[in-house]
């Protein structure tokens, strides 16, 4: 048999942030090979399966061998001998394997890692592109593609409390005329920073380090000039999408959100009350957790007001579990999924809550983690899924160059086939009810 699995072999690799992370490789009878690895988030939530490190003394605790131990001991015995194609029948084995809610007995890291690199050697034995394996013959959507230009919260040593100011080309009619588009506000917000002396670091995801900010919607600020500074309307030619991440600055004792560089409490209707004012005098077309993973008042109230006029995701809020998912829909708390492979663990259970998000007629957005490698799979599965959007981190730095570059290559293989949906995407969240 073809595509009978021959070899299993992981190993420790490094991310984007230098952390140590999970490389998984699948060898098949027929010669094929396949390759996972897995990427890591800084500002996670509570509700993700686990990532399994090793807390000794190799890189400071951060080492991965017993996930890679795991593999190699339990996983791959098991796989061995196994049909690469039977997708969902060994993501189960391996869910069934562990024996956990949230995969911490072989860690989710391992486990995602061979279901990545099982897909991979797969698709290279059928010789098909990714996301054609995944998705069939209808796989075909670029996604709009969502990209950070200023990045702070977590992923700057907290020196701002909101997370992430990022752009989303609305009037591109290509995913490369998309990313083109934003290359030219990241430059343009490059020359806003160094015209008011501001220090040009890089952030994690390759945004602007938000350095001696006086307040946080400094970056709504300046990210808006930056937009016009590169000849651009903001709300026409782009628009602009937060990352809240409000779970980082929660008080879940005091039911309070702590915004540092103001100095300010603020109680959930004062906070959305804030992120609504916001959303009047700036080109917001997306918010993401903008209240806490506890607080899913805040996030039905948050919906309430501007579920209607602009998308809403859940990131923390969800962890891309169907169960949070399902809850999200009944308590009527946001109109958006975001879908990352970590925070689930396998490719078919992330494919079923990008299924799952769809039919509740909610938008899936497909996310890399804030640590990264070269590894562009998300592209592929958003493809492959229709799913209609990708958040990266910025269009700086390799390791999210490599996932926009896929994205280029994908769009020149489908030619006639393939279908950008640009800034149309959103209708559908205005025409709801
Ligand atoms: C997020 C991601 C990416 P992290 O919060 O959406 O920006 O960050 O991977 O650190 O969770
Ligand atoms: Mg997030």
């Amino acid at each position: 048999m073809d595509y009978e699995i021959t070899k299993v072999k992981a190993r420790q690799v490094l991310d984007s942030r230098a952390n140590p992370t999970v490389e998984a490789e699948v060898t098949l009878r027929c010669g094929a090979v396949g390759r996972g690895i897995v990427p890591s988030g800084a500002s996670t939530g509570a509700y993700e399966v686990l990532e399994l490190r090793d807390n000794g003394q190799e890189y400071g605790g951060k080492s991965v061998r017993k996930a890679i131990k795991n593999i190699e001991e339990e996983i791959a015995p098991m796989l061995l001998g196994q049909d690469a194609t039977r997708q969902a029948a060994l993501d189960s084995q391996m869910i069934a394997l562990d024996g956990t809610p949230n995969k911490s007995r072989l860690g989710a890291n391992g486990i995602l890692g061979c279901s990545m690199a099982i897909a991979h050697a797969a698709a290279n034995a059928k010789k098909e592109p990714l996301y054609r394996y995944l998705g069939g013959c209808n796989a075909k959507v670029l996604p709009l593609p969502m990209i950070q230009i200023i990045g702070g919260g977590a992923h700057a040593v907290n020196s701002i409390d909101i997370q992430d100011f990022l752009a989303i080309p609305l009037s591109a009619q290509s995913f490369e005329a998309g990313i083109e588009m934003i290359v030219n506000v990241y430059n343009g917000t490059k020359g806003v920073f160094a015209r008011r002396g501001k220090p040009l670091s890089i952030a994690d995801e390759g945004g602007f380090w938000p350095t001696d900010f006086s307040c946080n919607e400094e970056g709504l600020e300046l990210l808006t000039e930056g937009i016009r500074e590169a000849g651009y309307l903001p709300g026409r030619d782009i628009g602009i999408a937060l990352d809240i991440a409000a779970s980082e600055f929660y008080d879940s004792e005091k039911k309070v959100y702590q915004l540092k560089l103001e100095g300010k409490e603020l109680t959930t209707p004062e906070f959305v009350d804030l992120l609504c004012r916001w959303e009047e005098k700036y080109a917001i077309v997306s918010m993401e957790d903008c209240c806490s993973e506890y607080d899913w008042e805040g996030h039905q109230l948050v919906t309430e007001k501007l579920g209607r006029k602009i998308q809403i995701i859940g990131d923390d809020l969800f962890t891309t579990n169907m169960k949070r998912i399902k809850t999200g829909a009944e308590k009527k708390a946001c109109n958006s999924v975001l879908i990352k492979m970590n925070q689930i663990g396998t490719i078919t259970e992330t494919m079923d809550a990008i299924e799952y998000t769809k039919n509740i007629g909610y938008l899936p957005v497909i996310s890399a983690r804030s640590g990264e490698t070269e590894d562009a799979t998300i592209v592929h599965l958003a493809i492959a899924t229709n799913a209609g959007q990708l958040k990266v981190g910025s269009v700086a730095r390799s390791e999210r160059a490599a996932k926009w570059n896929e994205g280029i290559r994908m769009e020149e293989q489908l030619g006639e086939m393939g279908i950008y949906p640009s800034a149309d995407i959103f209708n559908r969240l205005r025409d709801r009810r």
